[in-house]
Formats: structure tokens, sequence, C-alpha cells
């Protein structure tokens, strides 16, 4: 489940921690019940055959007045940056044509109105104590803050333990590379292996960015797992993709693809690589592949993607790049005394794993 941008910044306005929230809260726990339709004042005077009765307001937002309000009948109208509250008691009559889902008149309504003016409106049920967004043509209704947290934890194991064992897998091919023993199927496993941890990531992340205030401390450890682990992917892919690949859009490509499959198999992923004639998985655990050294000049040496890609054309695979010496790197184009021996310390250091 992966929830829209234009969605997730509206989840956002009412996360914990905001003023708005405070007041839904609030009106949760008075069992009160809300109807709040957030939109930019030109728009509200534009509509007046939606917008009847009430009473007109203009006074700053705050959470206190919200509260109070809600205690009467009618839907609240809040502009859409929550800076102000416009009006109170209004009697919302949308096009009835206008189909929704919903069985009270408070969700019935606040559905169509979202869906008809494109702009969103909050439901506060009275009877269920629960708060329901609704924008343009989505319906999101707001979880429970223990209920996320559990959630947001639960993930964060598994994606550490995901990400310990990828970076295993990264471990024993820096030693595959240097003995120049890398079969097609070490590959793959590690970029499957990538893929679903972006995957894990992003089905949270909405529930992180729900959770406002009280998923900060789980954003900063969602960060931390996650370093650098689209860059080794990316770079992966650079290094054995069967045929020279520059383009960065090729890249994002592959990895979009692998991404929306349901499950990751190592044949089509090894397919998605170019490598179309590999036909089961035994041919896999013995064709013999060379990295081109994107990962070990960008990842372990850090140098720049451009000047990279002049060192890949020099020697054409990391085998090769590991045995040259300080001179033959200095040759090429960007290379100087610094990066040659970033690079020599690079490959030294994935030498020094294998005699541990
Ligand atoms: P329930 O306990 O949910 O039945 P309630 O207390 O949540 O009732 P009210 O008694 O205020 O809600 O209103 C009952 C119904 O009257 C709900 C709605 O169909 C209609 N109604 C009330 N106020 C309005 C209004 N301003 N505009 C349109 N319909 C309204
Ligand atoms: P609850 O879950 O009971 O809170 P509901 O969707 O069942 O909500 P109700 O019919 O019980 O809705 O109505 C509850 C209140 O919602 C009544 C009124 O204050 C408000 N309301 C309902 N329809 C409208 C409307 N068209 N415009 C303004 N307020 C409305
Ligand atoms: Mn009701």
């Amino acid at each position: 489940m992966s929830i829209p941008q234009e969605l997730v910044s509206k989840i956002k306005l009412l996360a914990p921690g905001t003023k708005l929230r405070k007041a839904l809260d609030d009106i949760v726990l008075a069992n009160f019940g809300a109807l709040i339709v957030f939109i930019p004042e030109e728009k509200f005077k534009e509509n007046e055959e939606i917008f009847q009765a009430g009473f007109k307001l203009d006074i700053p937002f705050m959470p206190e007045k919200l509260y109070e309000l809600a205690k009467m009948d009618g839907a609240i109208l809040v502009d859409d940056n929550v800076t102000k509250i416009l009006a109170a008691n209004v009697h919302l009559v949308p096009d009835a044509s206008i189909p929704t889902s919903e069985t009270g008149t408070r969700h019935r309504t606040a559905e169509r109105v979202a869906k008809q003016i494109g702009e969103l409106v909050i439901a506060v049920s009275k009877r269920r104590n629960i708060i329901s967004l609704y924008y343009k043509n989505y319906r999101y209704i707001i979880n429970d803050i223990n209920f996320l947290i559990t959630r947001v934890n639960q993930a964060l194991n598994t994606l550490e333990k995901y990400r310990q064992n990828f970076d295993k897998m990264i471990l024993n091919l820096d030693i595959l590379e240097i003995e120049n023993r890398v079969n097609l199927i070490d590959v793959v496993e590690i970029i499957n292996k990538g893929i679903e941890i972006l995957k894990i990531r992003e089905e949270i992340d909405p529930y992180v960015i729900e959770l406002g205030v009280e998923g900060r401390l789980a954003s900063m450890q969602l960060e931390e797992i996650m370093v650098d682990i689209e860059d080794i992917i990316k770079n992966l892919i650079l290094d054995y993709y069967k045929e020279d690949i520059e383009d960065e859009d090729v890249v994002e490509q592959i990895i979009s693809t692998l991404k929306n499959y349901k499950e990751r198999r190592p044949i089509s992923t090894s397919r998605l690589l170019g490598y179309d004639d590999i036909a089961n998985i035994n041919q896999l655990s013995d064709y013999h592949v060379q990295s081109r050294g994107y990962r070990l000049l960008r990842n372990v040496a850090k140098i720049p993607m451009n000047i990279t890609h002049n060192v890949v054309k020099a020697f054409g695979n990391v085998f090769s790049l590991s045995n040259a010496d300080f001179s033959a790197l200095k040759e090429v184009e960007g290379i100087g005394e610094k990066r040659a021996t970033a690079i020599i310390d690079s490959i030294n250091s994935m030498r020094n794993k294998i005699s541990k």
C-alpha cells in the first residue's frame, strides 16, 4: 500500500504535534463529532450554493476555538492553510448525484463535498470516535497512534535484519569481485534483497508521516538503516548490466520495474539485467560475470560519477582495476594523487577482508 503524495501532504496537516490534531483529539475525547472543510477563502465565497446558512467568522485558527465551535451543529470552514476559521454552523449542500459509499449524513456530505470542490474535508464521527479524511476522490481513516507505533516498530525490526543480511551479502561480493569469482546468481540475489528493503520502506513511510512528532525517532532510525542502499543498488546495476550503460534513467527504470513485481525471482531479475539467454536457476549459478567497478569506485572510494565513467572505460572491470598501479590510475582524466590513493586503499581494504 503506497499513498499518493498529494494525499500524504494532507495527512501531514493533522499529524500529531499539529494544532489541528490537538483540536481533533479533544473533539474525539469529548464525544462531539465534527465536519470541517478546508478551503481557500475565495473559493468559499464563490460557492454559495454549497455553503448555506451558518455564520461567517474571520478569526485566527486556534484549537480551543475549533473545539468550542464543534459543539454546534453543521460544518466548520477553515482556510486551506489552517490559519483562519472562516465560518461555522454551515449547512453543506453538495451535488446529491455525486456517488458516496458512506452511510451517515455527516460522512456522506463530507465525501461529496471533497469530490465536488477538490479540497480537504474532515469528519469526526460522534458515534464511532474516528477521524476520516476526504480529499478529492481519496478517503483515508486516521490510524490510532498505538497501532501506528506498533506497525512502524515491526517494520523497523524487519528492515534492520534485512539490512544486516544485505551488508553481509555485499561483504561476500567484495571478496568474490577481487578473486574474480562472481556468478550472476550472487548479483541477482543482492539486488532483489535491496529492492525488498526499498519496498518495505515505502510501505511504512506514510505511517511514519502520520505519526508526526511521535514518529521522529522512528524516522531517524529509518534513515540510518537505509543509508546508501539506493546508491549501492544503482551501482550494482551499472556494474553488472549485460551491456555498458551510463544512462541513469535506464537504471531507474529497472529499479521501478523490480519494485512493481509482486515477488522477485532470480530469473526475471537476470532478464531485466539483459541476460535473456538464461532459462533456469542452475545456469545463473555458474554464469561468470565481472563488475565494471562502479560500486567500488563510487560507494567505497567516493569518486564522482563523471570521473568514475572514465576509470571504467580505462580498465573495463574490477579485476583489472584491482591490479592497476598508481601511475596507470593517474593517467585517467580526473584522477590525481588523492583519488588514485583512495582507489588503491579501497582495493586493499577489500583484499584485507579476504585474509580475515
Ligand atoms: P445521531 O445520534 O448520530 O443520530 P447526532 O446527534 O449525531 O445524531 P443531530 O441530532 O444533530 O446529530 O442530527 C440528526 C440528523 O439531522 C443528522 C442529519 O441528517 C440532520 N442534520 C442535523 N443538522 C443538520 C445540518 N446542519 N444540515 C443538514 N442536516 C442536518
Ligand atoms: P456520526 O458518525 O454519527 O457522527 P454520521 O455520518 O452518522 O455521523 P449523522 O447523520 O449522524 O452523520 O449527522 C451528524 C451530524 O453531522 C449532524 C450535523 O451536525 C452534521 N451534518 C450532517 N449533515 C450535514 C450537512 N449536510 N451539513 C452540515 N452538517 C451536517
Ligand atoms: Mn449518526
